[in-house]
């Protein structure tokens, strides 16, 4: 986990998102009428003379106030026994109750902001087509995800801590939830929205609270995948050391029909694992003008790069953060592919089972890949970047 420490030393950027206020005049509202009167007596004036003085008014009473002022709230009552009560000795006033309002209004702005790598992979123009990615089973492999988070919250299904069974799978670092919410954030009218926004989430907490963990936690948390019979598992983590167990666990939730990603890794050199091996799709990073990010790992085991350079996101609690890393790029591809696995599959299937294989759904993604660098596959961007908008048109 060397890589990972290095990458949060070095890349980690933290911004909380801060709604700004709007100042400015407020809309000028009249409030509406209202039928209700409050009936104010004199201070010596018991209930039971109140009573007589209501007689059978006193069924339109709906409230009976005796601490600050002798008064009694009454509604839909008569103009003519407004004006009888208001001749009564013992009543002091009668006047038309009034509504009150807060004197605040919500000025973020009511709509997800769109990132710029879901705008850029073009999700967004996927969704209006109907498809959001719902009702495909992604686990995210990380830190956990925020129990907490308004933005993502209804789409968690389930999780599990292999690190502490008897702990949750609540996100203690802020990084699963980041990636949690590029592939899944809501789309709710507020915060950020994710490249497949309804979409159902697993939390598969193997790392701890500092973004570590061990090997044998992420293996656990790749057999509970197979066994919870998840469709797609993000891995935004890695490590140089090249475990044969770890190689057979991917190779299991393949053949279980998993379609699992991964981050190339952050320092410049060749591709991490788990992205290294062949049953991952590995993933780089690029920025905004479609340039891979310096500190992206690359080599022959590239397949796509995505956008992984001041991403903005869910994160830990109910924060907002922006991030860089390949740990943003992979969730990119991953929420394309919930698009992916959510549409017909037409002449992609290969082996004629009618649904995505891996070698199916990388072809997909390939079709509308953007081609970078130099012409055809490279081991900077792969198969190029993602475009999920043409992939699926
Ligand atoms: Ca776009
Ligand atoms: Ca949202
Ligand atoms: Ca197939
Ligand atoms: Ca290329």
């Amino acid at each position: 986990m060397n890589i990972y420490k290095k990458f949060i030393s070095n890349y980690l950027i933290l911004s909380l998102f801060a709604a700004i206020p709007v100042f400015g005049a407020f809309p000028k509202i009249t409030p509406p009428e209202t039928s209700r009167v409050i009936v104010t007596y004199d201070e010596d004036v018991s209930d039971s003379a109140r009573d007589s003085v209501l007689g059978n008014l006193n069924s339109k009473r709906i409230k009976r106030l005796s601490r600050a002022i002798r008064a009694d709230v009454l509604d839909g009552i008569p103009e003519k026994d407004i004006f009888k009560l208001k001749s009564d000795s013992r009543v002091v006033r009668v006047e038309k109750d009034a509504i009150a309002m807060i004197q605040a209004r919500v000025s973020a702005q009511a709509v997800d902001t769109l990132p710029w790598g879901i705008d850029k992979i073009d999700a967004e123009l996927v969704w209006p087509l109907g498809n959001q990615g719902d009702p495909i089973r992604v686990g995210v492999i990380d830190t956990g995800i925020s129990s907490s988070h308004p933005d993502l919250i209804a789409n968690i299904k389930g999780g599990i801590n292999t690190i502490n069974s008897r702990r949750g799978w609540n996100d203690d670092n802020g990084h699963g939830s980041h990636v949690a919410g590029i592939i899944a954030a809501l789309k709710n009218g507020s915060g950020v929205v994710g490249a497949a926004p309804s979409s159902d989430l697993y939390a598969i907490k193997v790392l701890n609270s500092s973004g570590s963990g061990y090997v044998s936690d992420i293996i656990e948390g790749i057999d509970w995948a197979i066994m919870k019979n998840l469709q797609i598992i993000n891995m935004s983590l890695g490590t140089t050391a090249n475990l044969a167990s770890f190689h057979d666990a991917v190779t299991r939730a393949n053949n279980a029909g998993i379609i699992q990603v991964a981050a190339a890794g952050n320092d410049g050199a060749g591709v991490i694992y788990p992205a290294a091996y062949p049953e991952v799709i590995a993933v780089t990073a690029s920025d905004q003008s479609d340039n891979i990010a310096s500190w992206s790992s690359r080599g022959p085991e590239v397949d796509f790069v995505a956008p992984g350079v001041n991403i903005f996101s869910t994160y830990s609690g109910k924060r907002y953060a922006t991030l860089s890393g390949t740990s943003m790029a992979a969730p990119h591809v991953v929420g394309s592919l919930a698009l992916v696995l959510n549409s017909p599959i037409g002449t992609f299937d290969e082996n004629g089972n009618g649904k995505w294989d891996f070698s199916e759904a990388v072809a997909k993604l390939k079709v509308g890949a953007v081609d970078l660098g130099t012409v055809g596959f490279d081991n900077l961007y792969g198969w190029g970047r993602i475009d999920i908008f043409d992939s699926l048109k």
